[in-house]
């Protein structure tokens, strides 16, 4: 048994945190609910409060369609209606701490395009998140959020082709798991690809 548990990451200049899509319709009762969902927020609120401390990058995703988005039934897409614009199951979890120096970033906005990738979504000035990384000087990325077997998965692998160091946090992700398996198939992509599982308690 490796204790990797035991193995503390000290964060340093270059590291981002990343929290995806921890938004109520994400959340048990959610239009799109991931049962257990909830369960990331306290360990999130714990990395999130580090970073904070620290004076380093957090950045927010959020899942923010147009009504009538590709991505829904209406239009012979996968999911429900979910993350409408403006609307109350769009906004971040209420127990979630979201710092006021945080950036905000936004994916799926538009009409006809899905996007389950954090790193291609775009802040207030329609910056892409990828830029504001290099921008930055990031090297790090620390990731937690919601859904597993979607954003968090496409954002963790899109992070490690861009040459990236990615952390998921294993106490921080929940999945939607539409087939038995999507989860442990999404873990084992990620660490495939270079992806490192980290639990929040290691974050010094
Ligand atoms: C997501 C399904 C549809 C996610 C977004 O954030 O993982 N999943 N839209
Ligand atoms: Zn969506």
């Amino acid at each position: 048994m490796e204790k990797k548990q035991e193995l503390r990451i000290q964060l340093q200049a270059g590291d981002a945190l990343v929290v995806v899509d921890v938004q109520n319709d994400f959340l048990p009762g959610g239009a799109l609910g991931v049962s257990a969902g909830d369960r990331v927020i306290d360990p999130l609120n714990r990395a999130v409060l580090l970073f904070h401390q620290r004076g380093l990058p957090i950045f927010f995703s959020r899942d923010w369609h147009p009504t009538q988005h590709c991505s829904f039934k209406e239009r012979n897409g996968p999911w429900p209606e979910h993350c409408v614009q403006n609307t109350p199951g769009a906004e971040f979890a209420r127990d979630i701490m979201v710092p006021k120096e945080a950036i905000i970033i936004s994916k799926g906005v538009l009409h006809d395009e899905e996007q389950y990738s954090t790193i291609y979504g775009r802040n207030s000035e329609w910056e892409e998140l990828s830029r504001i990384l290099d921008r930055l000087g990031i090297k790090r990325i620390f990731i937690g959020g919601l859904a597993t077997d979607y954003c968090v998965l496409n954002t963790v692998l899109d992070a490690l082709k861009l040459g990236f160091e990615a952390y998921v946090f294993t106490d921080g992700i929940c999945a939607v798991n539409v087939n038995p398996g999507d989860e442990e198939n999404a873990l084992k992509q990620m660490t495939e690809s270079g992806g490192h599982l980290i639990t929040t308690d290691r974050l010094a």
